[in-house]
């Protein structure tokens, strides 16, 4: 296929086979009629990027029942506060500053703007938790970010100081179109700040599960400099995160008008020291993932022969990637605990596992418990010493 950034030719280097819609908690009326395609990825040497290379269609997977919640996990909500803060010292120098947000989901980071009276704006497909955020005082529009969209905010509200987004960029197949439009949008001494997952934790934790249908793109430092190479922005620095089992932070503004931090070269380098920018670097990444799939195989396999309790923790969207790539079913997993009650007495996508609310957890007394949502490890571990204490185990593919 033709890459998305630079239309240079790009080959896969990985299928993870047939995969449903990653958040498509359904019904068992409705699995007769469940939506699949291929995941598979692409490497581009050109630019640098890895991108899916077939992505269902947008309104698929964002619509009036979006399943992800962002206000689901107390760590994520002290990550954007702090987010939000730092912004507000180093970027909103403005007397009235305006604030967007691509992909603003319940308000989980504009929460912080709209509560100290800054002028804000969120733009949000899924009206579901974009209800929430309004609810919560947060002013959100509710549709994609797209050039068009991009001119109606700027007759109706104004050029943004700060464009912000987490989680949402590497969501968008018309990336081109998207900075087209941030450009737009954007004040002439703006900041364009967004965060995703990194490929470089990706790969180093062989993470596959960050692969599934809403993930189109996954960015490192080079790729993220490529791929704004031909338009007004340069990056200007780069901020690692913990979240999501490792992400970046990207921070671009319009060429020359601010310093560019030591860290971008620095990072550059050690990316390319990785081999951030070479396809045999992806090509054993694959030879990893079936490795791990093994693994997981041999292991939920042993535990159901010694007969152990065993339930999941967290009905994530990685966990579709997970179960279906290694063919996990009920009879390995018998159902999977999840906090957010819109999953909740629905299947997972393909691979069809009860999900339950989290009281069934603590009721059913399980001797392992399957974490899907390995990257709120942390809080969820904290949370569940008494499972601990019990003997209870968490295992995962990471670690
Ligand atoms: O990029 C994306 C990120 C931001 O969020 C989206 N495309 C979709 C989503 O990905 P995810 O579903 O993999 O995200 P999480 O944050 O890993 O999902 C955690 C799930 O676990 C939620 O359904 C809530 C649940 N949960 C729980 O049951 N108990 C979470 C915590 C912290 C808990 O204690
Ligand atoms: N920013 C939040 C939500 C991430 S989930 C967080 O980090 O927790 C991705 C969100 O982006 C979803 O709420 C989805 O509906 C939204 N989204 C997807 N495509 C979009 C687009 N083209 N424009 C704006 N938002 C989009």
């Amino acid at each position: 296929m033709k890459c998305r950034i630079c239309s240079n030719h790009t080959e896969i280097f990985i299928s993870f086979g047939k995969m449903p819609i990653a958040n498509g908690f359904l019904l068992e009326k409705d699995f007769k009629n469940e939506y699949f395609f291929e995941l598979a990825a692409v490497f581009c040497e050109k630019c640098f990027t890895v991108q899916l290379k077939n992505q269902p269609n947008p309104k698929l997977m964002f619509h009036k029942n979006y399943a992800f919640f962002s206000k689901s996990s107390k760590y994520m909500q002290s990550h954007f506060q702090k987010y939000a803060e730092w912004v507000n010292q180093n970027y909103l120098t403005s007397k009235k500053p305006f604030v967007v947000e691509i992909g603003s989901n319940d308000g989980i980071l504009l929460e912080n703007f709209s509560k100290k009276k800054i002028a804000h704006l969120g733009i949000e497909p899924s009206s579901n938790v974009a209800k929430i955020a309004r609810k919560n005082g947060v002013n959100t529009e509710v549709n994609f970010f797209d050039l068009r969209f991009a001119k109606n905010i700027v007759n109706k509200y104004g050029n943004a100081d700060a464009i912000l987004a987490a989680n949402v960029i590497c969501h968008i197949p018309n990336l081109n179109e998207i900075i087209k439009a941030v450009q737009l949008l954007l004040k002439k001494d703006g900041v364009f700040i967004f965060e995703d997952p990194y490929i470089g934790d990706i790969i180093k934790k062989v993470s596959y599960d960050q692969f599934y249908d809403e993930h189109v793109f996954f960015f490192s430092a080079l790729s993220v400099q490529n791929i704004f190479k031909n338009s007004d922005f340069e990056l200007i620095d780069i901020l690692p995160q913990e979240t999501h089992g490792g992400s970046m932070r990207y921070v671009l503004c319009k060429k020359g008008i601010r310093k560019i931090s030591n860290n971008v070269l620095k990072i550059i380098q050690r990316e390319k020291k990785m081999g951030l920018n070479k396809k045999s670097t992806f090509n054993k990444f694959k030879k990893n993932c079936e490795l791990s799939k093994k693994r997981i195989q041999i292991m939920l396999k042993d535990f159901k022969k010694k007969e152990k309790k065993v339930v999941g923790y967290g009905a994530t969207s990685k966990s579709t990637t997970i179960l279906n790539y290694c063919k996990i079913g009920p009879d390995l997993i018998h159902f999977i605990s999840d906090t957010t009650p819109i999953k909740q007495n629905k299947f997972t996508p393909g691979m069809h596992i009860p999900v339950k609310p989290y009281n069934e957890f603590i009721k059913y007394n399980p001797d392992i418990a399957f974490l899907f949502a390995w990257n709120h490890k942390k809080e969820i571990e904290n949370k569940e010493k008494l499972f601990i204490k019990k003997g209870g185990r968490f295992v995962c593919h990471i670690f």
